[in-house]
């Protein structure tokens, strides 16, 4: 049976409907105006051609989570959609979706997120694309995705199916007028891959031995999938969870798991009475933050220890085919991939450019310093996975993370590493700083920066391993004499001006001075960066807003 009621509603190109980092992201008021999810969503269906697949739909559970969730089910049955696999009650965390995509051989997916970005009313909302890897579009199809929206007319949708989810909340499948529409459990199948990966008995065993642990959900969507996980089936007391309550609006939160926006947990873990681990994850559970009783573990460390000490879980018993990490994030994890023997890769900013890598096999595990970690087990980063990794190799070494981490710098060296972040720039000025950095880039090298000389400046130009396409202009590299470097790039993910971000990073070798102060050991190159850059004159700006 086909659909009696199926409206072509006239529609013109909407300026802005560029994808950026990771989808679309904008302002829910943005989002919400009439008729603006449905001319990006008919340009990605017109990109993709619909007809007969079959797509997985789920989102973090922010504010428009739910309408936007029957509007897209409404355009995908008017669109020629066989089947829809939705989280009940609209929810499917990012790892989560990935893995679904996956594990039932969908043509693809929709994930209705705006990350770590606040939500409620006055926050963000999102609208991603992944294909039937699991992972995020490549550009070839984002750009696919651009030219629709550009060209648009009109956009198919059909009233022939209920309103709203509270009438798909029943688990199981349903069938409208020829489009099936099945409800599944957001965590059940996630936590089964986790138990396939991981020594559940083994982590299971420390806590039960008094091992404690915090995990702070942020009101976000990893809250019932960290209750399970964590407590239900590895038996964490009750309450280690936070925060497990997800909202509308993250309780009103920026749910971002890094020192400034979990400082609740990062405070927490450095008194007398913290326990022995702490993890936080952000609005769609892709990001994590590690902590140890007083450590914070850098999300580029956290790849290094990660990628060092894999094959102490079942699911890597079998050893790292390479390790992957974005331009931006320290050299920490290439110093173990050298040690290995194995292969480390330098993508640009974004999880999409570890798709091909993970695909043909060559890397096992990919992390940014953006705190995302993950593995070929979804295509998407993983933030509970991280979590769950940490605790297997806690488990199996019955070392402190403090331990860990120091025995990793005393065998490695260390990378001294952070980010400063310009936020809430002119987006002109901030692309003014860009432009005027790269026209003088060929004329940094052997020119003297505050204390530093600078010894290759590169504007980052990346060509994929496997298929060879090329993406250009993705930061700039400033390597200086003595091994330090800084990278400059705007941030991809914002819906307001513009953010720079500038990450610098200081190597000390393991016989080095491996217990200093983060920003003092990299006070040089922080003076030498801001001075090349111009910061202070062409941004007007003494420092930055966050230090991460
Ligand atoms: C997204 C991408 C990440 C990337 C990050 C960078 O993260 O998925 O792969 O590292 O953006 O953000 P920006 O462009 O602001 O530096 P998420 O967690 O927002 O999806």
């Amino acid at each position: 049976m086909t659909f009696k009621d199926i409206q072509t509603v006239k529609t013109t190109p909407i300026a802005g409907q560029i994808p950026g980092t990771s989808g679309l992201r904008k302002k829910v008021k943005v989002f919400s105006e009439p008729g603006y999810l449905e001319t990006y969503t008919q340009a990605i269906f017109n990109a993709i051609d619909p007809t007969g697949k079959t797509f997985v739909l789920g989102g973090d559970g922010r504010f428009f989570n739910s309408e936007a969730i029957a509007t897209i089910l409404r355009m995908a049955a008017a669109n020629g959609v066989a089947k829809i696999i939705i989280g009940q009650n609209g929810i499917l965390s990012t790892p989560a979706v990935s893995h679904l995509i996956r594990k039932r051989s969908a043509d693809g997916g929709f994930i209705l997120s705006a990350s770590h970005n606040p939500g409620g009313p006055g926050g963000d909302f999102g609208l991603k694309y992944n294909t039937e890897n699991g992972g995020p579009a490549p550009e070839a199809i984002t750009d696919k995705i651009v030219a629709c929206a550009e060209t648009i007319s009109n956009y198919r949708i059909t009233k022939d199916l209920p309103e709203t989810l509270e009438t798909l909340s029943d688990l199981g499948t349903h069938t409208f007028n020829g489009i099936e529409i099945e409800i599944v459990d957001p965590v059940a199948d996630y936590a089964a891959l986790m138990e396939e990966l991981f020594d559940f008995d083994a982590i299971r065993k420390m806590i039960n031995a008094g091992f404690t642990l915090r995990f702070d959900a942020m009101h976000a969507v990893t809250g019932p999938y960290a209750t399970e996980i964590l407590e239900r089936r590895l038996g964490a007391v009750q309450g280690s969870v936070v925060n497990a309550v997800p909202l509308e609006d993250f309780g009103g939160g920026h749910p971002d798991p890094n020192p400034v926006w979990a400082k609740e947990l990062f405070d927490h873990m450095h008194e007398p009475n913290a326990p022995d681990f702490g993890a936080a994850s952000d609005g769609d559970g892709d990001r994590n933050m590690i902590v140890g009783k007083g450590i914070y573990v850098a999300p580029s460390d956290s790849l290094a220890v990660l990628a060092a000490n894999a094959h102490l879980a079942p699911g890597y018993a079998r050893g790292v085919a390479g390790v992957a990490r974005s331009m931006p994030t320290s050299a920490a994890s290439d110093r173990v991939a050298e040690k290995l023997g194995i292969k480390a890769f330098q993508t640009p900013t974004g999880w999409k450019f570890f798709g091909n890598l993970l695909d043909a096999g060559r890397a096992t595990l990919c992390g940014e310093e953006s705190a995302g970690t993950g593995s070929d087990h979804v295509r998407e980063k993983d933030g509970l996975w991280a979590v769950l990794l940490w605790l297997n190799i806690l488990a199996v070494r019955g070392e402190s993370v403090a331990d860990i981490l120091k025995d990793h710098w005393q065998t490695y060296g260390r990378d001294y590493y952070s980010r400063h972040d310009y936020e809430g720039l002119d987006t002109a000025a901030a692309n003014a700083v860009m432009a005027d950095l790269k026209e003088r880039l060929p004329a940094l090298p052997g020119h003297p920066a505050a204390s530093l000389t600078v010894s290759a400046a590169e504007d980052f130009a990346y060509t994929d391993p496997i298929d060879a396409s090329v993406a250009t202009g993705q930061g700039i590299i400033l390597t200086y004499e003595g091994g330090a470097r800084a990278m400059l790039r705007l941030s991809g993910t914002g819906t307001e001006g513009a953010t720079l971000r500038v990450y610098l990073e200081q190597y000390a070798p393991p016989d080095g001075d491996l217990g200093r102060d983060t920003q003092e050991a990299l006070s040089e190159v922080i003076a030498a960066t801001s001075k090349l850059a111009n910061i202070e004159d062409m941004l007007g700006r003494t420092g930055p807003d966050v230090v991460s």
